[in-house]
């Protein structure tokens, strides 16, 4: 089971721009004095600590980041342009080591922050820089400056935005292996999970969020029966809950009555965890007819419990609809509403 998201990745900065040398040329002037611009400035590779990014998925798209080389100084003292930067989006928490000695070169902690990875070339000199009182018509320009390449390693702590929640066969793990590469194991009896997994799901490269599967939760967890109050904790720093319940037929409670069980084991657990939000979704649709899963909403919406979401994972039906849902959630939810974080490259899972 891994935690930590690697990628290796290559990234080089521009050249630097050539320096110009060309000498004006005019009517009526006889000797146009040097006239050669300075060549553009390389383009930096940048690290930028995006909130919108999850996960380093995104870095696995290409395995060289390369900025622009600067542009070659004109006549007229015209000055090439820079070369353009390229910004890596990472999200906080990234750690970036050199691929070859291991050694930690930086680490992004807070969103938003930005540091340059790899600096561009600087621009050449022109001519006209080397003009003298001896050489008035130097033919004199050097050229840009080489831009790095580098071979890095990045690294990143998961951190789970959606902790999933429910009864031992509630479903969680064929939900996170229907959404993830996650494949944890499944299976017909209560406390297949044993320790927390996690899973990315993706819905385009700049759009993902982390799921946490965790071993079902059973009456008394609080208090440590069954596996459940070791691993609470696991999703004590999540932004969402999913609580599942299972619509099958072999529940002794109704979805309710498993719904406040667990509710009351969350609230003696933590107030912190039991105020997050938090959405429910009812599984195994497949095992349950119309009129079933209309008297299984009405007793649970009768009791003030909004159904966010009905699936059944093993045929598909309602999960493109619950990832959707989720990712509108999170989006409502301010990133920083996960309370006192800590270290913020302690592992949270
Ligand atoms: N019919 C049907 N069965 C499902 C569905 N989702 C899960 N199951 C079955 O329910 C059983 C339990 O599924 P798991 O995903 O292992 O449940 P879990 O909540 O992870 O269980 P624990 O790890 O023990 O807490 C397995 O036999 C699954 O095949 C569904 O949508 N429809
Ligand atoms: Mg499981």
């Amino acid at each position: 089971m891994r935690f930590v998201d690697e990628v290796e990745v290559a990234v080089q900065s521009g050249h630097g721009g050539r320096g110009r040398s060309s000498f004006r040329r005019e009517a009526y002037v006889m000797f146009g004095g040097p006239d050669g611009g300075d060549g553009g400035r390389g383009g930096h590779v940048i690290l930028e600590a995006d909130p919108g990014v999850n996960t380093l998925l995104g870095l696995r798209s290409r395995p060289l980041w390369r900025a622009a080389d600067g542009a070659g100084g004109g006549q007229n003292r015209r000055n090439g342009s820079n070369g353009e930067d390229m910004v890596i989006k990472v999200p906080a928490g990234t750690m970036v080591r050199d691929a070859e000695s291991d050694t930690l070169l930086m680490e992004l902690t807070a969103p938003g922050e930005r540091r340059v990875l790899a600096e561009g070339g600087r621009g050449g000199l022109g001519n006209i820089h080397f003009k003298t009182s001896t050489n008035r018509a130097p033919r004199k320009a050097t050229d840009g400056g080489e831009g790095t390449m580098l071979r890095l390693r990045f690294e990143l702590k998961l951190m789970a935005d959606v902790g999933l929640l429910g009864y031992p066969n509630a479903g969680k793990s064929t939900l996170i292996s229907r959404v993830s590469a996650a494949r944890p194991r499944v299976a017909d009896y209560p406390f297949t999970t044993l320790a927390p997994s996690l899973g990315v799901v993706s819905l385009g490269l700049d759009s993902q969020f982390v799921v946490a599967d965790i071993p079902g939760l059973v009456e008394g967890a609080a208090e440590g029966k069954g596996l459940g109050l070791q691993f609470l904790r696991h999703v004590e720093r999540t932004r969402l809950l999913l609580h599942l319940l299972s619509l099958g037929p072999d529940e002794v409670e109704t979805p309710l009555v498993r719904y406040q069980i667990l509710r009351r084991e969350l609230v003696r657990y933590s107030d912190r965890l039991a105020g997050r939000p938090e959405l429910v979704v009812l599984t195994k649709h497949d095992t349950i007819d119309a009129e079933g899963l209309a008297g299984v909403r009405a007793e649970l919406e009768a009791a003030g419990v909004t159904v966010g979401a009905v699936i059944s994972a093993v045929r598909g039906e309602g999960v493109a609809e619950l990832v959707r849902e989720i990712w509108k959630r999170l989006g409502e939810i301010p990133g920083d509403d996960v309370g006192d974080v800590g270290d913020p490259l302690a592992p949270r899972v």
